[in-house]
């Protein structure tokens, strides 16, 4: 009954048809131009000078836009004012936008672009994190997470190990490149279509550019084709470049990035560089963690110091750890700005203790499962940031340990790999724990606007974007549960500024409930007052009594009933409101960043996967032969959708753990700049089996409807990839030397088998 008759996902069948509106099915005005940009051919330097006239003189060009035709602010960044539009002086990265040609045609404007010539003063650039903190190029300080007192308690370990651990960067690769076609409108106003997860932050960017204020600048979203994070900071640039062109020119200005240029100029996952110090006591509890971090920020500020603080919070993972020192330096580097991606920092946090922990469990010979199994975090323990958690991780593995039986799963490799010399089997488990709410307390708030139509139909807009994620069946299903309707009586329709504003972007895995929670407070207030309305009708004072349920309203025993619309049809006759705007805000949540203690998070969502690889110990290559999870749905209120969300999220994670190379040269140049040099899953990559397992609780939590967010935490299943085929290396090669790097390749995969 929670669940209304709705299609698994309301979007799947224009989907499958053809028929679901992206940016590029947007029918295009009579007028419109086409832009291009050019990305700078060098990673550091200072520009001398930039010759557009070729380029002005090619038919069909209207105008060459740099730096000082910008009319408002040459600026978008978010967090941190430090990112140009345009450049201006300097360049600092490979790809950085230097100037803009908008021409009567693509071709004409791609051709044109080419045209430009940039006299460039090189610097030499900065590519590697730490060598970039040791020249003092910071973002911000650095910030430290602390408990208890680490020095004291590696005093008292039995065994204390130190190792570096490293991960890379990860493209987005959303099927659908960024985008904007922005469209004048009268009296100054512009509208822009943009492919972005954060229509409020597109809206400021492009405010702040053409220098007009905020309630002239609609932005319009009707679905992205995928996001990831790739478009919840970075499609402001895009945004604002065809506004200040379709503002300057008053037509409508259209860009979508080819694919090579969005790989090439936009930020990807933050890489990391770590270094760890573990104490353990000699029953393998770990007393006292010690982590440095080194996170690759790119050139200019972007989301990474939010990104930042999140790979602290989620530093120990699923574990208690009673001493704890976590640093982290946001290292600003030549290369495009590094970016939220799926996960924001917590999965790189989560790679180094995940890695630090094997790496005792090689030292020492034991097997890694039982140091992970001994420190698992319990219900009221505290991670380093000071809050409790809320559930526990201990029930999540003891479910999947029972349910897959790890014990046989264990023996069975064990067999095989004495019975296979070119093949190993290895497996690993891996427990996630993902805090739900933006780490940045202010942005945890949302809207909805309701309009109940005379006729009894229903629209809702929201700040949520749909990207793919489901966010708009969920909205639509809370709102059928509230009213007691069918779907079919309610639309959802596109993120809309002039709707509704001052949105966060679709992010942090919080989407549905900060907006779902703000549609369910607008349609309680609708139905109290149609309950008002009915009551007349139904001749009682009991509003508690009365039920709206399958698009009837009736009291709780009565055999007569009113219809939905009947009772809507009254209210409206009444002079009654249709409207409501419901607000949400996250309760209880806090955090103070001087002392970086707090309770950030409305919840946790917990999980666990357990990874088995087969690797070809001839030739490097491997399958992932299954993954098991039982994962932490509180109850989820679709599972075809959160099913799906786990299997992508899960696989996503497999890519940027075992096949995607992000490759910068030492010039800063992208040498993995298309899907013939950058590898990503495709169905052979795949694991052969996925088993997915809710975990059972009764638990009440903050999700709407009980449902918890399931976005982001699944990603995170993928680190067991990584960890299963090192295992498996291990068992043809014991004294394999093997990096903490990951992504683990096939080439590395190799080249440790024999190493
Ligand atoms: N974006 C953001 C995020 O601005 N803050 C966050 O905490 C976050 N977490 C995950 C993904 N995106
Ligand atoms: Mo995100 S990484 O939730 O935009």
């Amino acid at each position: 009954e929670r669940i209304p008759p709705t299609q698994t996902n309301i979007d799947s069948q224009t989907h499958l048809r053809g028929e679901s509106l992206y940016l590029d099915d947007i029918p295009i005005l009579t007028g419109t131009l086409f832009g291009a940009c050019l990305g700078s051919p060098v990673a550091h330097g200072h520009i001398r000078s930039i010759d557009i006239s070729a380029a002005e003189a090619v038919p069909g060009v209207i105008k060459v836009f740099t730096a000082k035709d910008i009319a408002g602010e040459n600026e978008i960044g978010g967090i941190i004012q430090d990112e140009p539009l345009l450049a201006d002086h300097e360049v600092h990265f490979c790809g950085m936008p230097v100037a803009f040609v908008v021409a009567e045609t693509w071709d004409i404007a791609r051709y044109a672009m080419k045209q430009i010539i940039t006299d460039i003063e090189e610097h030499e650039p900065v590519t590697c994190p730490r060598k970039a903190k040791e020249l003092g190029m910071l973002i911000h300080p650095p910030r430290t997470h602390r408990l208890g007192n680490v020095d004291e308690a590696f005093e008292n370990c039995h065994y204390i190990f130190e190792g570096q651990a490293d991960s890379n960067g990860q493209e987005h690769l959303y099927i659908e490149t960024q985008g904007a076609y922005a469209v004048p409108q009268e009296n100054g106003q512009i509208r822009i279509y943009s492919s972005t997860q954060g229509p409020t932050a597109v809206q400021k960017a492009v405010s702040k550019v053409l220098g007009v204020p905020q309630h002239s600048i609609e932005i319009d979203v009707t679905r992205l084709g995928g996001g990831f994070g790739g478009k919840e900071d970075q499609a402001n640039t895009w945004a604002a470049l065809c506004a200040m062109a379709a503002h300057h020119l008053q037509v409508p200005v259209k860009y979508a990035l080819h694919r090579l240029d969005d790989m090439a100029m936009t930020g990807k996952r933050h890489p990391y560089s770590s270094d760890f110090k573990i104490g353990l006591s000699e029953d393998l509890k770990i007393l006292a963690y010690e982590v440095t971090f080194y996170q690759n920020s790119g050139a200019s500020a972007d989301l990474s110091p939010a990104v930042l603080e999140r790979t602290l919070f989620h530093c120990n993972n699923t574990y208690y750890i009673p001493n704890v020192r976590a640093t982290a330096y946001p290292c600003k580097t030549h290369l495009p700005p590094n970016t939220a991606f799926r996960g924001f920092g917590g999965p790189q946090g989560m790679f180094v203790i995940e890695s630090a922990i094997m790496f005792v469990a090689e030292k020492l010979g034991v097997d890694a499962t039982d140091i992970q199994y001994r420190n698992l975090i319990q219900t009221g323990q505290p991670f380093a940031y000071r809050q409790l958690v809320d559930s526990d991780a201990q029930n999540c593995w003891h479910a999947a340990a029972n349910a897959f039986n790890i014990g046989q799963i264990k023996k069975d490799i064990a067999v095989f790999n004495e019975q296979n010399e070119h093949y190993k089997k290895g497996m690993a488990i891996m427990p996630i724990c993902f805090g739900i709410s933006f780490t940045n307390t202010m942005m945890n708030n949302a809207r909805a606007l309701v309009h109940i139509y005379s006729d009894g139909s229903v629209n809702i807009s929201t700040g949520a974007v749909e990207m793919g994620q489901g966010v708009n069946t969920k909205i639509m299903q809370v709102a059928a549960v509230t009213l007691g309707i069918h779907p079919r009586k309610i639309k959802i329709l596109s993120t809309n500024t002039y709707r509704v504003a001052n949105t966060s972007p679709s992010a942090a895995s919080a989407t549905a409930d900060l907006n779902g929670k703000a549609a369910q407070i607008a349609c309680t207030a609708l139905l109290n007052r149609l309950k008002e309305v009915a009551a007349q009708q139904l001749n009682t004072t009991e509003l508690d009594h009365i039920c709206f349920k399958n698009g009837l309203v009736y009291l709780d025993d009565a055999e007569t009933a009113l219809t939905w619309e009947a009772v809507v049809m009254t209210a409206f006759v009444q002079r009654v409101a249709l409207t409501e705007n419901g607000h949400y805000a996250t309760p209880k949540i806090h955090y103070d960043k001087a002392t970086e203690q707090g309770h950030p998070f409305a919840y946790h969502v917990f999980g666990t996967s357990i990874t088995e690889v087969t690797v070809d110990c001839i030739r490097g290559i491997y399958d992932i032969d299954s993954v098991k999870i039982v994962h932490d749905f509180g109850e989820s209120m679709n599972t075809g959708i959160d099913m799906g969300q786990i299997e992508g999220g899960l696989v996503q994670g497999i890519g940027w753990m075992t096949l995607e190379e992000v490759v910068y040269d030492a010039k800063g140049k992208l040498r993995s700049n298309a899907l013939s040099t950058y590898k990503v899953p495709d169905v052979y990559s795949v694991p052969g089996t996925i088993t997915i397992l809710p975990l059972e609780t009764d638990k009440d939590n903050m999700a709407i409807l009980k449902s918890k967010a399931v976005g982001e935490p699944p990603l995170m299943y993928g680190i067991g990839s990584y960890f299963a085929i090192r295992n498996a290396i291990k068992a043809f090669n014991p004294n394999a030397k093997i990096a903490l790097d990951a992504p683990m390749t096939p080439e590395k995969t190799l080249m440790a088998l024999y190493s």
